[in-house]
């Protein structure tokens, strides 16, 4: 797989980074690293313009293995870093790798805020229904009743719909896919990225070490009698698409139909692109309209000190446009 800037020519082994890793054997997130190599070169991403911004977690380690930019910030702090970012250099493509216990579990306060900011970021959540660093607690997504094999007793709480709560927050595009199809994840990887607002990937991952109960055999449907895989994508049918042309009455039927395909969950569980919302504006372009001096240049642009080092930043300027008269 090969993509070329105007400099130079960029492969998918360029976003890789060969750092000792430490997953352990067979673990999801070999393939969901992988399809971020792959979807970054297939975009004709340059590393140097890309960013991962990385969670607390065996998730969150995700930015040692990919060769471009990177933070490893704190537990849950992964899309306040990311936002950030973004916002100073919006010229950056920006990962978030979170977990499944970080991005909705300590971290579902920035989540929230996130969603109701639409900033131009893609979240990737590895969802392995546990808390995988800390030896195999009951994340978030972890159904009521099932007891993983570090559980002394069964889960005694409900799980979250991921993309429920994606939808609710915000977040203007939303899609689920599997660790172990990384063709239908690279696909669907390039399309959050190029998304021009907040992005939420859902995507199941075994984690063979502590999660006994949702392996790679049980998401391939090989515990069936009939087998056939688990994750299949969502009907044809199925239409993602929401703009400012939008009725209220169509909006309503998608909201329907995306209710019911993302809380089906049993001998199938789909995959896919669930919405693709192009009709809000992303946080950058709502600053941009109010704040001239972010048009015309933004924080990563400025000069901020003088011949001597010293600050040159003046924020009277700032406080100035931004008084109420
Ligand atoms: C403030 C804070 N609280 C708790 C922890 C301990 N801790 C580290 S990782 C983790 C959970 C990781 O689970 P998840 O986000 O699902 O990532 P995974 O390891 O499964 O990829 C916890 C509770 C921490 N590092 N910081
Ligand atoms: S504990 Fe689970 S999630 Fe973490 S590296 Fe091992 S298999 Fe993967
Ligand atoms: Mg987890």
């Amino acid at each position: 797989m090969t993509t070329t800037t105007e400099d130079r020519t960029y492969t998918a082994k360029d976003f890789q980074q060969p750092n000792a890793n430490d997953w352990c054997p067979g673990c999801g997130d070999f393939g969901i690293i992988n399809a971020m190599h792959q979807a970054s070169a297939k975009l004709g991403l340059d590393p140097s313009s890309t960013v991962t911004v990385g969670g607390i977690g065996c998730s969150g380690k995700a930015p040692y293995y990919m060769g471009n930019y990177g933070v490893h910030t704190l537990h849950g702090r992964p899309i306040p870093f990311a936002t950030g970012i973004k916002l100073a250099n919006p010229d950056l493509t920006v990962w978030v790798a979170s977990g499944d216990g970080d991005a909705l579990g300590i971290g579902a306060g920035h989540f929230v805020g996130v969603g109701r900011r639409n900033v131009d970021i893609t979240v990737v959540m590895f969802d392995n229904e546990v808390y995988g660093l800390t030896k195999g607690q009951a994340a978030p997504t972890l159904e009521l009743g099932l007891q993983t094999k570090s559980l002394p007793v069964p889960n005694s709480q409900q799980k979250i719909n991921p993309l429920m709560m994606a939808y609710a927050c915000g977040f203007t595009w939303i899609g689920r896919g599997y660790s172990y199809n990384i063709k239908q994840l690279v696909d669907l990887m390039m399309q959050a990225m190029t998304h021009k607002g907040l992005a939420f990937l859902d995507v199941l991952q075994p984690c063979p070490t502590y999660n006994n109960l949702h392996t790679k055999e049980w998401y391939s449907g090989k515990d069936l009698e009939q087998p056939r895989p688990r994750v299949q994508p969502l009907p044809e049918d199925y239409n993602p698409l929401i703009d400012k042309d939008t009725s209220e009455e169509q909006a309503l039927d998608h909201a329907r139909q995306f209710m019911i395909e993302s809380h089906r969950w049993g001998l199938d569980i789909p995959t896919g692109v669930f919405l693709e919302n192009r009709g809000i504006n992303s946080f950058a372009e709502r600053i941009r309209e109010r704040v001239a001096s972010y048009a015309e240049s933004t924080p990563a642009q400025k000069v901020i000190e003088d011949e001597n080092g010293h600050s040159n930043v003046d924020l009277t300027s700032i406080f100035d446009e931004l008084a109420v008269n």
